[in-house]
């Protein structure tokens, strides 16, 4: 338990940010941490919160004051010990994390990147063409899933792939940063067969010689990482490339049967393709939350922070910022969407992100050459996660162009 050392000034909120229903609709609760002040304490967990565009990009970019080895989630890794071993890319700082962020970036650098196009593209129109024929289906499982579901895992390498488990694991994961509520009690009781799954797709030989893993695995032959760092870095693919752009995809199809009006803007200009998945982040972002610890005391906008304690920074509120954006609540595709954090900021900037625009951008435009219109046939149920933010069911018809 941190020790309270809220003093006086500082602006409690009591309210509970991973309670259910401020999950399933967060908006309301952002804007209430937005205005009662750019560092609020947060009763429920004692500990810090920040709302406000301005505050949250600052602390990414303060890595040597918010770090990231002691966990991104609300557990202290000083302190409990993980659900799994640590990612030595996420749960790590400079000079540890230095070392795996510049493989995993070379991994994913814009010419690996660009040699994924066709066959993402080919994949794409299949999918695409088969709900077509359907008229009405559900955007969330037949598009947003099935998509990522079939390229993503043959990007990395995996000869065998059972998108459940996958799917299962990145859910597991993102509910393990937050509190111990039904959500994280849910996946941790699924935690060992799902980990153990994965652990074993992270093996050299699990892999094809072609794809991500198999990149990765030549740095640990090169001697710049050990086999077993190579592993850990195959699973960090694994948890943080799947879950996401299902929920980033999903969000888009959602925000943009919601929004008709949109969709026609698109129609009739296709090159707005990319910037719609900035705006989706922006407005809707798959991942909502991440935490860091201080690791010394610090002042912020006049309120001294312990060294050792944990801050919550929320990206979906800081993306709905007035002080940062105009008219924050509608979701316009030609606006600049870009300076959204839902992608993180500074080191830990999500080093997947090109491979994630460039599977946003292919289903978008796949769907986009063949359709005319598209619509909601009933309300989307939303998907609960301790970090993500997503849609279980998008239930829409469409009518070919
Ligand atoms: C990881 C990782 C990296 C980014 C996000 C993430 C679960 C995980 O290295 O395991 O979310």
């Amino acid at each position: 338990m941190v020790e309270a050392k809220t003093d006086s000034k500082v602006p409690v909120v009591d309210k509970d940010p991973f309670d259910l229903g401020i999950l399933a609709d967060p908006f309301d609760f952002h804007e209430e941490l937005r205005e009662a002040g750019p560092v609020v304490w947060l009763e429920q967990y004692r500990l810090w919160g920040l709302g406000r565009y301005e505050n949250v990009h600052a602390t990414l970019n303060d890595w040597e004051t918010f770090c990231s080895s002691a966990g991104v989630g609300i557990s202290n890794f000083r302190k409990e010990k993980p659900w799994r071993e640590p990612s030595i890319l996420l749960e790590k700082d400079p000079p540890e994390h230095t070392r795996a962020r510049s493989i995993m970036t070379k991994v994913l650098s814009p010419v690996a990147v660009r040699k994924l196009r066709s066959d993402f593209e080919t994949a794409a129109e299949k999918i695409v063409d088969e709900v077509i024929q359907r008229g009405e289906f559900d955007a969330a499982t037949d598009l947003a899933e099935a998509f990522p579901t079939k390229v993503f895992p043959d990007a990395v390498g995996l000869t065998a792939h059972e998108r459940e488990y996958l799917l299962r694991y990145g859910n597991i994961a993102f509910n393990a940063f937050g509190p111990r509520n039904s959500l994280f009690e849910a996946s941790m009781a699924e935690a060992p067969e799902v980990s153990e799954w994965i652990i074993d797709k992270c093996r050299r030989e699990a892999l094809s010689e072609h794809g991500f893993g198999a990149q990765i695995f030549a740095h640990a032959d090169q001697g710049e990482i050990t086999e077993h760092e190579a592993g850990m870095l195959v699973r960090s693919l694994l948890t943080a490339g799947l879950d996401t752009t299902v929920n980033g995809i999903g969000c888009a199809l959602r925000s943009l049967a919601a929004n008709p009006e949109q969709w026609q803007i698109l129609r009739n200009n296709p090159s707005l393709v990319r910037n719609v998945f900035d705006e989706t982040l922006r407005y809707d972002s798959p991942v909502q939350t991440f935490f860091r610890t201080t690791t010394r005391e610090v002042e912020v906008e006049g309120v001294k922070l312990g060294e050792g304690e944990k801050v919550l920074m929320f990206l979906s509120a800081a993306n709905r910022d007035p002080r940062r954006w105009e008219n924050p609540h509608d979701f316009d595709i030609q606006r600049k969407a870009t300076g959204h954090v839902a992608f993180g900021s500074g080191i830990h900037g999500c080093v997947g992100q090109m491979v994630a625009r460039l599977e946003a951008e292919v289903l978008l435009s796949a769907l986009l050459k063949r359709v005319k219109t598209l619509e909601l046939t009933s309300e989307p149920t939303v998907k609960l996660n301790n970090t993500t933010r997503g849609w279980a069911h998008i239930p829409v018809s469409v009518t070919a162009a």
